[in-house]
C-alpha cells in the first residue's frame, strides 16, 4: 500500500519519458518533408519489415506559403492554423498514413510547432497551404481563432518584440524568435487551443510529439498543456499510455537556459550528441575514436534515460539551429556511416535516424545560400512522391539514409542487442576501438591511417557470424564479410584503413 502511494506520488509527474514503440523496437526515423502517402507504404514495405519503431514526420498542420523564395522548407515552421494541411497532404492521407504504419508496428511522431505562428511579416491574405485567411498585422488567425490578445507582444521587453540575447531567459521564453509570433502560452485560452490540436492528433494514434522550439517555452506552460492531453488511442496502445514527448532545446552550455530544466515534462533533445561525435569521427581538435570509451554523461551529457539523440537533425546538416561545421551528415557519406554506426550500437539515449532530401550546397562566405531549399517538388509547387529503385535506394532527390545497408543493418543491431550492457571496450590508443553489447553483438572501427589486424574478445557465443556492414545474412550465407567466433569468443578482425567501410559489426541475429 505504502509502495502504491509513493508510486502515485512519483506519477504527479506527468513525463513521458518511454517512446511507446513496439517491444524490440529501438529507433525512429524522421523522413523530413514526406508525403503521408510515401509514409504509409514506407511503413508497409520497409519501415516495419526492418524493426524501425517509428517515424517522425515533418509539422503537419496548415503553414503560411512563402513563394520567394520558393516555398523554401522552412514555411513549415510558419502555421496559420491547426487544420491538417500541408504539402505532405490533408486530414484524409494523415489518418490513413497513421492506421497503416500502426497497424504494421510502427508508430507516428508529430512535430509540434505550438510557441508560436508565422512571421511578423507574413502578411494578410490567404496565401495559407488550406487557403484560410491570415493577417499578421492585426495578429489575426481566424482558422483558430486567434487574435491579438493572444501574443506576447505585451510581455516581451526588448526594444524591437525580437530574442538578441540568448543569456536572458526571459526574452527567448517572451519575445519572438526570428520575427515568428510569439503565442502567450500562459493564456488558458491558447493552451486550450493547443491542446486541441495535440489531443485530434492523438485520437487519431499518433504516438508522440517532438515540441519545436521548446527552449522557446517555459516549461510550466508546456506542462499545463501536457496535462490536458488524453492518454493514446487504445486501438494501438495499451489503455492509460501517455503520449512520448521530446522538446528541441539546444543546449550546448553556456546559455542561460539548460535542458534539465525540461526533464519534467518528457526527454530532451541532446544537441552536444552529433557535435561532440562530428568532431571525434573527423578527428579534429585532436580528437580519437578512444576518446569514446565514456562516450555518453561521462562527456558531460544529460542522463541517458532522457536523450533524444542523433547524428544530424534537419536544421544543423544545413547550417541552421546549432549547426556547426563539425556535423556529419549524408555529403560525407563514409564518415556519416562510420557515425551513425557508433551511435546506433552504444547504449546511450533514444536514437534518431535522419533520411534526407539532396539539395545543391552553395556556400558563400562560410554559409550556404542554398539551405532554403526545399524537396523535391513538381512544377506546380506539390511535393514529388519518393519511388524506389529496383536496387532498393531511392530514386531522385530523395536521399533515403535509412535505406542504406549499413544503417538499416545497425537498426536492426540496436534491436537485437536493446537491454544488452556496454561490454568488451578495446582500443589502440588511437582511433581503432571496438566494444560488445553483452552476448548479442559486437562492432569494431577502425579509423586510422593505417590498417587494423587484432584478435579480441568479443562475447559472444562460438559461431560464423555475418558483417552487417559490407552485407548480411541472405539464404543462409554471408553476402559480405563472414567472421569467424571461437569457443573462448573471440574474433579476428583485419579492416583496411582504406576500405570504404572501415568498420564491422556483428550480432545474434545474423548468425550462420
Ligand atoms: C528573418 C530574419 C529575422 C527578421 C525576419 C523579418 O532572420 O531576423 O526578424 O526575417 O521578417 C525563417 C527564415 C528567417 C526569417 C523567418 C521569419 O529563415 O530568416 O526571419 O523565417 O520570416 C526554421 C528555420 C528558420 C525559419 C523558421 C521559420 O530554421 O530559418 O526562419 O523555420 O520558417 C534556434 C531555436 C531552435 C530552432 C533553431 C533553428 O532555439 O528552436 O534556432 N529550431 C526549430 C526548428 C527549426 C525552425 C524553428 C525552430 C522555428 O527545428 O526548423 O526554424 O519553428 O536555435
Ligand atoms: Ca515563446
Amino acid at each position: 500500500m505504502r509502495l502504491l502511494l509513493l508510486l502515485a506520488a512519483l506519477g504527479l509527474s506527468w513525463a513521458q519519458y518511454n517512446p511507446n514503440t513496439k517491444p524490440g523496437r529501438t529507433t525512429i526515423v524522421h523522413l523530413f518533408e514526406w508525403r503521408w502517402a510515401d509514409i504509409a507504404s514506407e511503413c508497409e514495405r520497409y519501415l516495419g519489415p526492418n524493426g524501425f519503431g517509428g517515424v517522425q514526420i515533418s509539422p503537419p498542420s496548415e503553414n503560411i506559403v512563402i513563394t520567394n523564395p520558393n516555398r523554401p522548407w522552412w514555411e513549415r515552421y510558419q502555421p496559420i492554423s491547426y487544420k491538417i494541411c500541408s504539402a505532405s497532404g490533408n486530414e484524409q492521407a494523415f489518418r490513413d498514413m497513421v492506421t497503416r504504419c500502426n497497424n504494421v508496428g510502427v508508430h507516428i511522431y508529430v512535430d509540434a510547432v505550438i510557441n508560436h505562428m508565422c512571421g511578423a511579416g507574413g502578411g494578410s491574405g490567404t496565401h495559407s497551404s488550406c487557403g484560410s485567411y491570415f493577417n499578421t498585422g492585426s495578429r489575426d488567425f481566424p482558422a483558430v481563432p486567434y487574435s491579438s490578445w493572444d501574443f506576447n507582444d505585451g510581455k516581451c521587453k526588448t526594444s524591437n518584440g525580437e530574442i538578441h540575447d540568448y543569456s536572458d531567459a526571459n526574452q527567448v521564453r517572451d519575445c519572438r524568435l526570428v520575427s515568428l509570433l510569439d503565442l502567450a502560452l500562459e493564456k488558458d485560452y491558447v493552451r486550450g487551443k493547443i491542446a486541441d490540436f495535440l489531443n485530434n492528433l492523438i485520437s487519431i494514434g499518433v504516438a508522440g510529439f517532438r515540441l519545436d522550439a521548446a527552449k522557446h517555452m517555459w516549461p510550466g506552460d508546456i506542462k499545463a498543456i501536457l496535462n490536458r492531453l488524453q492518454n493514446l488511442n487504445t486501438k494501438w496502445f495499451p489503455a492509460g499510455t501517455k503520449p512520448f514527448i521530446f522538446q528541441e532545446v539546444i543546449d550546448l552550455g553556456g546559455e542561460a537556459i539548460s535542458s534539465s530544466e525540461y526533464f519534467g515534462n518528457g526527454r530532451v533533445t541532446e544537441f552536444k550528441y552529433g557535435a561532440k561525435l562530428g568532431n571525434v569521427i573527423r578527428k579534429w581538435n585532436g580528437e580519437k575514436m578512444r576518446y569514446l570509451k565514456n562516450w555518453g554523461e561521462g562527456w558531460g551529457f544529460m542522463p541517458s534515460d532522457r536523450a533524444l539523440v542523433f547524428v544530424d537533425n534537419h536544421d544543423n546538416q544545413r547550417g541552421h539551429g546549432a549547426g556547426g561545421a563539425s556535423i556529419l551528415t549524408f555529403f560525407d557519406a563514409r564518415l556519416y556511416k562510420m557515425g551513425v554506426g557508433f551511435m546506433l550500437a552504444h547504449p546511450y539515449g533514444f536514437t534518431r535516424v535522419m533520411s534526407s532530401f539532396r539539395w545543391p550546397r552553395n556556400f558563400v562566405n562560410g554559409k550556404d545560400a542554398n539551405d532554403w531549399i526545399g524537396p523535391p517538388r513538381n512544377p506546380d509547387g506539390s511535393i514529388k512522391p519518393v519511388s524506389i529503385n529496383a536496387d532498393t535506394t531511392c530514386a531522385g532527390d530523395w536521399v533515403c539514409e535509412h535505406r542504406w545497408r549499413q544503417i538499416k543493418n545497425m537498426v536492426i543491431f540496436r534491436n537485437a542487442v536493446d537491454g544488452q550492457p556496454f561490454t568488451n571496450w578495446w582500443d589502440n590508443g588511437n582511433s581503432q576501438v571496438a566494444f560488445g553489447r553483452g552476448n548479442k553483438g559486437f562492432i569494431i572501427f577502425n579509423n586510422d591511417d593505417w590498417n587494423l589486424d587484432v584478435t579480441l574478445k568479443t562475447g559472444l557465443p562460438a559461431g560464423t557470424y555475418c558483417d552487417v556492414i559490407s552485407g548480411q545474412k541472405e539464404n543462409g550465407r554471408c553476402t559480405g564479410k563472414q567472421i569467424s567466433v571461437g569457443s573462448d569468443s573471440s574474433a579476428r578482425f583485419q579492416i583496411s584503413n582504406t576500405a570504404e567501410d572501415p568498420f564491422v559489426a556483428i550480432h545474434v541475429g545474423h548468425k550462420l
